[in-house]
């Protein structure tokens, strides 16, 4: 690595290591590292996997490459020795704004796992020139930015292929740019991102405004552009549709240039459909296989045997359904497709649950992945369950062999190993470095779960991640915590179902405990981080309102001793691996039955934190592997809570009425402390919302959750028990390892050699 540096830095810039800029060394690694992976051996295979999914949320890259191609420490070494810190290095490299949340980055932990696997599998979906919003505060409520994240040298590298995406009113041609996927010591894959050359970033207004009706120019501009009007969903459908054009054209032109029969696709080809979002693949599959001379039982036939769906969600209200009138004005040569596989659906099944276009001419794309596709997975135990007993049920009982579940995971190379180097190191100092190809070897940290020095050193560990945390805040947000403060953090999407407004309503609680004079023995540092959809209204107001929080807490000598709010701004891949090793207590409290998985869940666990949660998504699995003594689950089962919607009996205001303490510390939200900071419009329109529907059951949990995190601080305060906690997570988090999660997917799913 040193010879090759010293090389490219003299022919660029005609400066030796020492003397060049982070800039330049950082482009001269990037350089070189995408030269090495050019070269790499590509997975081979008669079968191949196509990933498709709207985002991607791969993070930086140029660390994670250097460990997978294991020049990692190497590097570190050169750059140390020559007056330099990779970690100066990577402040440079731009993180891609290519996904929101957890979707896109299981998407990227997996493609990092399938070509670790050795698997012969891409990545497919489009290249935002810029993605989702940057996310500032002004006032004390989120402002959206745009999020240009492509710089002149980059991971992308544009190829030849292009194709010819055909919408009502005009033709696209769409340019193909490729990123190389390499795996932990093993060869390369790709991630292919569809743009085209006619998209024009000048039409960006004012924050994130734009014609969303200039469709040549507007189309690869963001990441799930508003909504909220009908040009907004015609805009999403181009997208989707543009997507999987190009992924169907590229899939049926790799397997013609490799001499496949296209009557056997499946014996060559499995497609992954992440979400909904890729759906239209089925019927452009087949409407192109037909445009080949396939007769159309015959095309959905090769189809249904190549497509698989996995599904994210729940929550009716996230399941896409486009109107027929909308498709008709995007892809007009889709539609006779699609009422075919309706008009199949209902010959066969009488009920309308099942309908792919219901009696108000909307297109259920979930359904049309049911009955078209060969397996349908939920993404944790008890998701997967609920999919088969109420969800999804109607369907369960027609293809009871198409369901499945894949408990998610998460790569160890990127969310131990790159983010806690410290914790990665002193892991290879007592277990070895096995446990990055095989993470059930973290058990072997059990041998040391009484032992002192290690309990000590792993507290250790923790302080010096917490330090780390306290200075990157201190440079990037000019906010100062106390490394001594216990860290409480919540860092996940914005949503009414993660119930980010529960804790704040902690904090409101904890707010008063110490104006009461009720002071806590350690302080209680409060991190959140969480972009909310720019319509969301709600959503924004619980930003608002923690903001607000923020700034009281701050500013009261009173409180300002014994608890701290920091909400991270623009919260992203970057700053999750600065928080997560810096963690304390995880909190992933959503109302049970609505959160599929979660995946920061396992990277805290991952990293020596505790989760405060309710028996929800993976936690489920989490509380069975730790055991009880290890987590702090509160609150009410799914079961319960799926019978409280059925019954519609929950009811908001009767707790509120018959609660003094809840009553309390909703009314807080409008009371005169915050009406002082805030703006009251947002904060009533919040109070209402949660007194009167509270459509995700804050109050109903709200006070045992107090009591479980009051219970939580009171245990951390014994050293050498919370550090055997932390032990016991890291030791039992190799279940959650992507590896895992993708050998199960190719041995159920997709059968790749
Ligand atoms: N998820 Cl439907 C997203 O991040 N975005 C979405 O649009 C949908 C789901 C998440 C889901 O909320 C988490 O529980 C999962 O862990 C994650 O997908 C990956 O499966």
């Amino acid at each position: 690595m040193e010879k090759l540096l010293e090389q490219v830095l003299q022919e660029r810039y005609h400066k030796t290591i020492r003397e060049a800029s982070s800039q330049e060394i950082y482009t001269a690694l990037l350089l070189i590292t995408k030269d090495k992976m050019k070269h790499m051996k590509r997975n081979e295979g008669k079968k191949k996997l196509y990933y498709i999914s709207a985002e991607f949320l791969i993070g930086k890259l140029l660390s994670n490459n250097l460990i997978n191609l294991g020049l990692f420490e190497e590097t570190r070494e050169v750059l140390e020795k020559n007056g330099h810190h990779l970690t100066d290095i990577e402040e440079i490299e731009q993180e891609p704004s290519l996904g929101n949340g957890g979707l896109g980055r299981l998407a990227a932990c997996f493609l990092d796992s399938i070509a670790t696997l050795g698997l012969n599998g891409d990545g497919v979906g489009l290249n935002y020139h810029d993605g989702l919003f940057r996310q500032t505060f002004v006032d004390h409520k989120q402002k959206e930015e745009k999020n240009p994240w492509i710089t002149e040298d980059s991971w992308l590298t544009r190829t030849e292929t292009t194709f010819q995406v055909p919408f009502k009113d005009f033709t696209l041609t769409s340019v193909m740019y490729d990123i190389e996927i390499p795996g932990y010591k093993n060869n390369c894959n790709r991630l292919h991102l569809f743009d085209t050359d006619t998209v024009d970033e000048s039409i960006i207004g004012d924050g994130i405004s734009f014609d969303k009706n200039d469709i040549k120019k507007n189309l690869t501009l963001f990441l799930y552009p508003d909504d909220s009007d009908e040009a907004g969903q015609l805009l999403r459908i181009y997208q989707q549709y543009f997507m999987v054009s190009n992924a169907a054209q590229l899939i049926l032109k790799e397997a013609e240039d490799n001499g496949y029969d296209l009557y056997r696709l499946y014996d060559h080809v499995a497609i992954q459909i992440n979400d909904t979002h890729p759906t239209m693949v089925i019927p452009e599959l087949i409407r192109l296989l037909m445009e080949k001379g396939f007769n159309m039982d015959t095309a959905i036939d090769v189809v249904r045997k190549t497509c698989a769906y996995t599904n994210h969600t729940i929550l009716a209200e996230a399941l896409e359904k486009w109107p027929v009138a909308y498709l008709e004005k995007v892809v007009p040569h889709l539609m006779p497709v699609i009422r075919e596989l309706d008009a199949r659906v209902k010959k066969d099944y009488s009920d309308e649950r099942v309908a792919i276009i219901d009696k108000d001419d909307r297109v259920h794309m979930a359904h049309i992945d049911i009955h078209y596709g060969y397996a349908v997975n939920g993404v944790a135990a008890l998701h997967t369950e609920i999919l088969k007993e109420s969800e999804l049920k109607p369907f369960y009982d027609i293809y009871p062999e198409k369901f499945n579940n894949k408990t998610n995971g998460i790569t160890f190379r990127r969310w131990l190993k790159h983010c806690n180097h410290d914790l990665a190191a002193y892991l290879e100092e007592l277990i070895g470095e096995e446990y990055l190809e095989d993470a059930t070897k973290l058990e072997k940290l059990l041998d040391y779960k009484d032992d002192e020095t290690v309990l000590k050193k792993l507290c250790q560990i923790k302080m010096h991640s917490k330090e780390e945390l306290r200075d990157y805040l201190k440079m990037t947000q000019n906010v100062e915590i106390d490394p001594n403060a216990i860290f409480d953090i919540q860092i996940k999407r914005l949503h009414e179902y993660k119930r980010q407004q529960m804790n704040a309503l902690y904090a409101i609680y904890k707010y008063k405990e110490i104006k009461k004079g009720n002071l806590p023995k350690r302080p209680l540092t409060m991190i959140f981080g969480a972009k909310a959809a720019p319509a969301y209204t709600i959503a924004k107001d619980i930003i608002h309102l923690i903001l607000c929080l923020q700034e009281l807490i701050e500013k009261d000598p009173d409180v300002n001793k014994y608890m701290k709010i920091v909400m991270v701004e623009n919260y992203n891949v970057t700053k999750a691996e600065k928080l997560i090793p810096a963690c304390d207590i995880s909190e992933q409290i959503s109302l049970a039955s609505k959160e599929a998985s979660g995946t920061g869940n396992m990277k805290f666990m991952l990293n020596g934190a505790v989760t405060l949660g309710t028996e929800d998504g993976a936690n489920v699995e989490i509380h069975q592997l730790v055991g009880d003594e290890n987590i702090y689950i509160f609150g009410k089962r799914s079961e319960d809570v799926i019978h409280l919607y059925e019954e519609e009996t929950y009811s908001a205001e009767t707790l509120y009425q018959e609660d003094e303490m809840i009553r309390e510390l909703v009314e807080f939200i409008k009371g005169e402390e915050l009406e002082a900071i805030g703006d009251m419009e947002n904060l009533e329109r919040l109070y209402k919302e949660i007194r009167s529907k509270d459509w995700f059951m804050a109050l109903l949990d709200v006070k045992e959750y107090i009591e479980t995190k009051e219970k939580m601080l009171a245990d951390y305060e014994d050293e050498a028990a919370w550090s055997r906690k932390a032990l016991v997570n890291i030791a039992k988090a190799g279940y959650f390892s992507a590896d895992r999660t993708i050998a199960e997917y190719n041995r159920d799913i997709w059968k790749l050699s």
